[in-house]
């Protein structure tokens, strides 16, 4: 009676189509694994995966290649050839009549070269353009076999991943620490084919159906007649968008609260939006939510911070996931679910399930640990991995399915459809990065880049002539099964049911989740974007939108922008807060975290050395600035120096510590620059590119500390050393070890005045 087993005995019943088993293969005609099956009816082995695309296995500690890899290193062999193999003997001159002479045109090597070149690029992906990735792996605990047969989420099973970081309205070569979503896409190289989680680090988006998602990206992307701004959200045509489609209200306050400026995408969770349907053995189905859960927790930039780092180091977040894979420190996430009674209405506590405006809170449906992902390798080749990996929230294993949500139907169609022009045909699914690593046995055929030879003579179904091959599996060896999900009976009609039209008391919820250091951010957020809004009756729609989140968040915007605050035009939602909303609280761990440690000619420079070796000691990164590059000191306290004063600026760390009074840099051009940095009042002598470094930390919450007279230097440059967050120590693993405790906290919160 079960519809679920019902459909999959159907399935297995068209096995016996022909009369053929996958045993016995067709009556009179040998089986597929008999060996007088002669050419040329043979059947096609399938396509193994690619020695390269073996995935984490075959990784050095640091990340390098090894063994059979460096075989395949390229510009590894001996001779420099044509893409035809035929040995070169010079790639520096084309062929010309004498060497002043007219080029030739018969210069194969020449044209060849400057082709290939011409067709190095392909377009950018049309959303999420920028982005990073990283080999892993995904190791289940087996909690969810209960709910879903899925073979990656049995017991202890492995699984090599890919993950893709991306941000959403960028261009490639956009800036990482932009306020905008960013995307969390996971490819499951699964035993039973590719399995892709294309997610975000917010749990909402911004539309209920996908027909306006062209609608809600040119809104977002810089404005068609000067192509700008790039890789923002702060114009006009974005809040003329999200304040019309009052469903983006959730999605965007998301994105004006510190979630839109992570800290890394190592301290990101991940969230998988829509509902999806989970199918256990029995074909029982619950409706169920991911979460990645990230070991370091959820950590953000401010926003100061934010825009100073796009400009002193545009790949941030690019060079801090590759680095921190190089140093051994492995970004783990937990795998979690939240599950929900597949119920006809799709509903749970009041909650439509379909909408994906929507989240569930924590405390109402816990969110419960399946597994674990840790990323080891970075990839070899950018482009190659992670500019050409194709997701697709179609890519589904027996046991994970879709649900109605209408989002989630687009996005269906959209990633296939866009992956045709990006990666230029349809046989992107043979690139390295995107074979599954289970075997392939398709009857797909020809097309551009075509890179199978396929064998045989029959690709369709039923053949007689490849001796029936290949046979179609059931829901018990491994098929696919759509669940057979009743639809209600309805007219067709161009309509959002009526529980999409609450557009108000999740933002609220959110609002009064938020700790008031958070709401001071989201404060200051939505007055920055607001005031770079030209069009005056843009920024008075969006204060209606605020009014009906909260009056005191409203009147706070409207004083910023020097406008009359609005009265809510809905009555205020009665909503509960969810705690586990807020990134403030708690302590983490420290792992990866980079200590600037600052020193002049007369600090302690032994000290410097012990700071350095317990830094490490504790997983973290330290990084000496010095006046001069090289080497600083002699003998014992002989220190290499990674930073210079004028290299170093105050965002690429998460605390400094200063080894005594800094000098003057060593460098005459950048000491000469230095004067234009504004310094602090009463400057202590010293230079004041440290100044501007210590403050800029102070400013930013960051923990800043001083041994060996250091401290004089700090209070100089604004840093009151009763401050929260601020250490002095007797000596510098002393200063070190008070500061990894602030640490733990991600920033000295204390520091900031609250609303
Ligand atoms: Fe995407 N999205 N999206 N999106 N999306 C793409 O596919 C689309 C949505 C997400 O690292 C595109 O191959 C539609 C939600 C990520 O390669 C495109 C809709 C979520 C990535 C596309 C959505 C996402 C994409 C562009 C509304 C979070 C980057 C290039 C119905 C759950 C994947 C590509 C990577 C990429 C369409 C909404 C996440 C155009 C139509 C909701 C992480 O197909």
């Amino acid at each position: 009676a079960n519809p679920l087993k019902r459909a999959a005995r159907k399935i297995t019943n068209s096995l016996q189509d022909n009369g053929a088993t996958p045993e016995e293969g067709i009556p009179g005609r040998p089986g597929p694994e008999s060996p007088s099956v002669a050419e040329p009816t043979e059947p096609r082995d399938p396509l193994p995966p690619k020695p390269d695309q073996s995935g984490p296995d075959t990784v050095s500690p640091t990340g390098q290649p090894t063994g059979a890899d460096q075989a395949r290193m390229a510009q590894s062999g001996s001779y420099l050839t044509t893409a035809q193999s035929t040995r070169l003997y010079d790639t520096d001159h084309s062929l010309k009549a004498g060497p002043r002479g007219p080029v030739l045109l018969q210069d194969h090597h020449l044209r060849e070269k400057v082709m290939h070149f011409d067709h190095e690029r392909i377009p950018e992906r049309v959303v999420h353009a920028r982005g990073a990735a990283a080999h892993g792996v995904f190791q289940s605990y087996g909690t969810a076999a209960s709910v879903t047969k899925a073979a990656f989420l049995s017991e202890d099973k492995e699984t090599p991943v890919f993950v893709r970081f991306s941000t959403v309205l960028g261009s490639r070569g956009s800036s990482d620490t932009v306020r905008d979503t960013r995307g969390f896409a996971t490819k499951f190289y699964t035993s039973e084919g590719v399995f892709d989680l294309v997610g975000n680090n917010i749990p909402v988006f911004f539309i209920q159906d996908a027909i306006k998602f062209p609608d809600v990206i040119h809104a977002g992307k810089p404005h068609p007649d000067r192509e700008i701004p790039q890789a923002q959200s702060a114009h006009d045509t974005f809040w003329d968008f999200v304040t019309l489609h009052t469903e983006a209200t959730h999605h965007t306050l998301w994105n004006m609260s510190d979630r839109g400026i992570p800290r890394s995408y190592r301290m990101m969770e991940g969230f998988g939006v829509h509902t999806f349907r989970l199918v256990n053995a029995e074909g029982a189905t619950t409706l169920v939510k991911f979460h990645w859960k990230p070991k370091l927790g959820v950590h953000s930039l401010v926003w100061e911070e934010a825009q100073i780092t796009n400009g002193v180091d545009p790949d941030f977040h690019r060079r801090d996931l590759a680095d921190a894979i190089e140093a051994g420190a492995h970004p783990q996430w937990e795998l979690g679910i939240q599950t929900f009674p597949d119920t006809p209405d799709q509903t749970f506590e009041g909650i439509d399930l379909l909408d994906p405006t929507n989240l569930v809170p924590e405390e109402l449906a816990p969110v419960q640990p399946v597994g674990l992902l840790t990323l080891m390798r970075n990839p070899s080749n950018f482009f190659a991995e992670t500019e050409q990996v194709a997701f697709h929230v179609g890519h589904l294993v027996p046991g994970v399915d879709v649900t109605d949500d209408p989002l989630l139907a687009g996005r269906l169609f959209s990633y296939l459809d866009t992956q045709i022009t990006r990666l230029g045909g349809p046989n992107f699914p043979q690139l390295p990065i995107n074979r599954p690593h289970a075997p392939v046995n398709d009857m797909l055929r020809d097309g551009m880049h075509q890179t199978a030879v396929h064998r045989g003579v029959a690709p369709y179904r039923p053949n007689s002539l490849d001796g029936g091959c290949p046979f179609l599996a059931g829901a018990d060896t491994g098929a696919f099964v759509e669940t057979p999900v009743r639809v209600p009976e309805a007219a067709k009609v161009r309509e959002a049911p009526e529980s999409f039209a609450d557009h108000f008391s999740q933002p609220r919820r959110f609002w009064l989740s938020m700790s008031p250091i958070e709401r001071e951010h989201i404060i200051a957020a939505y007055t920055f974007e607001l005031g770079k809004c030209y069009e005056q009756a843009v920024k008075e729609r969006a204060l209606q939108v605020l009014a009906n989140i909260d009056p005191n968040l409203c009147a706070e915007v409207a004083t910023g922008l020097g406008l009359p605050a609005p009265q809510p035009t809905v009555p205020l939602a009665e909503v509960e807060a969810s705690p586990a909303l807020s990134q403030v609280g708690g302590t983490w761990p420290t792992d990866g975290r980079v200590i600037g440690i600052v020193i002049g000619p007369d600090g302690d420079l032994r000290g410097v050395s012990a700071v350095r070796e317990a830094v490490l000691d504790a997983s973290m990164v330290p990084l000496v600035v010095a006046p001069a590059g090289g080497v600083f000191g002699s003998g014992e306290g002989m220190v290499t120096v990674q930073r210079t004063y004028a290299t170093a600026r105050s965002v690429e760390f998460d605390a400094i510590l200063l080894a005594g009074t800094p000098g003057v840099g060593g460098d005459a051009y950048g000491a000469r620059d230095a004067k234009a940095f504004p310094a602090p009042a009463q400057q202590a002598t010293g230079d004041p590119r440290v100044g501007l470094l210590v403050s800029e930390a102070f400013r930013h919450g960051k923990a800043v500390g001083a041994w060996a007279g250091g401290e004089a230097f700090l209070e100089a440059s604004g840093v009151p050393l009763d401050a929260p967050g601020v250490v002095v120590g007797d000596s510098g693993t002393g200063a070190l070890a008070q500061l990894t405790g602030l640490l733990g906290k991600h920033r000295a919160w204390d520091r900031f005045r609250a609303v």
